[in-house]
């Protein structure tokens, strides 16, 4: 098994040297512009195609010094070569961690356990293309001979999380006259809505699930292969077993790594795409459980969308300690967390397409680093993993923000915006550009939160003295302002790769494996075990504790 060196992160000097700093900290952006007006160009680095401002963050340049100590003397570049090359970083489950080997060029060769993981993925690429361009163009159509309108994908967590979010985001380029609707929870709720309006003969269902084993994945799965039979039979198709194989075969397909498992629910393995245990499920959209995605917007912009992430896993492994953009804001995270006492992280996107987004990056980051035993398995004695939360601006501008400008709390926030609209709509009466609107509470926001407003400005607005205090901003509250050009499947690319780059780095800081998730097992094998209780055994019932059996019987005496 590899053996990766674990070091305790408090015992270095560079986080000695932090927590001193930390001690006498006093940060005040006002005066730190005032003095510095070049802060904003030296506080500003370029990642791929995105346009990073850190100048808002609470750092000056001996904090950042001691923080690149600190990811040298934790080892994090040694293990990102490590994981580039295919080591197995994954040590709780002696795995290699290739996520970035899903976007490198079909040129590159890179030998894995004795395979070359580049042709594999190239392989599996053309497979996944050659499926989507089928089924765009209509040559692919179901058994009554139409083409299909409706892709129905159905997985949970790092299957499903993805690519709904990747849809959502780049619905612009959705082929018209397509949909992707998405299953993921065992709620019934979740299969009844989706496929209450469908039509069976235009519905293409993408099964997606690693494993082939999780049991909302393949409970929904059975659930809509019985209402697709059904939905047909009673419309006079497929009433015997040959149509019957032949219905699920065109209307049917998988995403997975055990196509045993897929054989065995009954679907064609020749309609199914591969992927490999070196993918983690968080770090999957990019792989074959993009399938959906790839039919929804084509090869061509699912080419561009891979690009994006190899563009980022270049910088990230190419670009200067004190450039590198995931490693200052994985560093940034640490300092604000172990130093500063930051519980949570906003990633507020001012896009409406990126409304996913912080639902996407809460699974990438807190399944990646919510854990509290190092890879030595010894107990942290420091925090780990942030809180990530958020909602689309302006939105979130009339609920939770009042919490980020005048709240107790130190939240830090990355703040997500792009050049250019999709919808160049105008609000003629007032003669302003929407976007623009738009965009100037993104810059407001920045601001208000970095410089605040002091008591003799809220004075000198003419407000009674004794309202002078609930209207003070303090200000100092760190933000990261990310631009791009526009919301493309290459710009969407970056992105993700910058969060997954920026988990890494603060797992490797803290000594974690961010690549297993033992904590998503205990409940899935009580849910298993729970069941017998509800459904009436008596003896499963007396076994559980007081509070569950309590609310086993309130269930069982309101089920109508
Ligand atoms: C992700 C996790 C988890 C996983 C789901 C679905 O990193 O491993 O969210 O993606 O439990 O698993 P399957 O794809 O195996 O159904």
């Amino acid at each position: 098994m590899t053996q990766i060196p674990v070091i305790d992160p408090t015992v270095t000097p560079a986080w000695e040297a932090l927590d001193d700093r930390a001690d006498s900290f006093s940060p005040d952006l006002r005066s730190w512009f005032d003095a510095d007006p070049n802060r904003a160009a030296s506080w500003t680095r370029s990642a791929a195609d995105l346009h990073v401002d850190l100048s808002k963050n609470l750092i000056d340049q001996g904090i950042l010094k001691d923080l690149l100590a600190l990811a040298d003397q934790c080892g994090v570049f040694d293990l990102r070569d490590r994981m580039y090359s295919g080591e197995h970083i994954n040590t709780t489950e002696d795995r290699a961690v290739l996520h970035t080997a899903l976007r490198r060029p079909s040129t590159d060769t890179l030998i894995v356990d004795g395979q070359d993981a580049i042709a594999d993925v190239h392989d599996v690429l053309a497979k996944v293309y050659d499926f989507a361009e089928r089924v765009r163009s209509g040559q692919w159509v179901g058994i009554t001979g139409k083409p299909v309108t409706t892709v129905v994908n159905i997985g949970i967590g790092g299957s499903d999380l993805g690519p709904v979010m990747a849809y959502e985001a780049l619905k612009p380029f959705v082929a018209e006259g397509l949909e992707c609707r998405f299953i993921s929870n065992i709620d019934p709720t979740d299969a009844g809505e989706t496929t209450k309006d469908l039509d069976p003969e235009t519905t293409l269902v993408i099964v997606a699930s690693k494993t082939f084993t999780t049991l909302e994945t393949i409970t929904n799965a059975k659930v809509v292969r019985e209402w697709f039979l059904s939905a047909l039979r009673e419309r006079g198709i497929a009433q015997d077993e040959a149509t019957t194989r032949e219905a699920i075969a065109k209307h049917f397909v998988a995403v997975s790594t055990a196509l045993d498992k897929v054989a065995e629910f009954g679907i064609d393995p020749n309609n199914a795409f591969g992927f490999w245990s070196w993918v983690g499920g968080r770090y999957s959209v990019d792989s074959a459980v993009g399938t959906s995605l790839a039919i929804a917007i084509g090869p061509e912009s699912f080419a561009e969308f891979l690009e994006g992430f190899h563009a980022m896993d270049r910088h990230f492994a190419e670009a200067a300690p004190q450039d590198n953009v995931p490693l200052l804001m994985g560093l940034l995270n640490v300092w604000y967390s172990n130093f500063l006492g930051a519980d949570t992280h906003a990633v507020l996107p001012y896009s409406q397409y990126l409304h996913r987004f912080p639902a996407y990056l809460q699974q990438l980051t807190m399944e990646s680093n919510g854990k509290s035993v190092r890879r030595d398995g010894c107990h942290t004695t420091y925090d780990t993993g942030e809180v990530f939360w958020g909602e689309p601006g302006t939105n979130g501008q009339h609920a939770f923000y009042q919490l980020i400008h005048q709240g107790t709390r130190l939240i830090p926030a990355d703040f997500i915006a792009f050049a250019n609209p999709t919808w160049p709509l105008r609000d003629t009466q007032a003669g302003s550009d929407m976007h623009e609107l738009f965009l100037s509470n993104f810059f407001a926001q920045t601001k208000a939160l970095a410089f605040g407003k002091t008591a003799d400005e809220v004075r000198e607005e003419g407000n009674p003295e004794d309202l002078v205090s609930a209207r003070v901003f303090t200000g100092n509250r760190p933000t990261t302002s990310i631009m791009a050009a526009s919301l493309t499947p290459k710009i969407l690319g970056e992105l993700i790769a910058l969060y997954e780059h920026i988990t890494f780095v603060e797992g490797a800081i803290w000594g974690l494996d961010s690549f297993d998730q033992w904590g998503v097992e205990l409940g899935k094998v009580l849910a298993k075990q729970i069941l017998p209780a509800i459904e009436g055994d008596g003896e499963a019932l007396a076994a559980q504790d007081s509070s569950t059996r309590g609310l086993i019987e309130f269930y069982r005496t309101n089920r109508h």
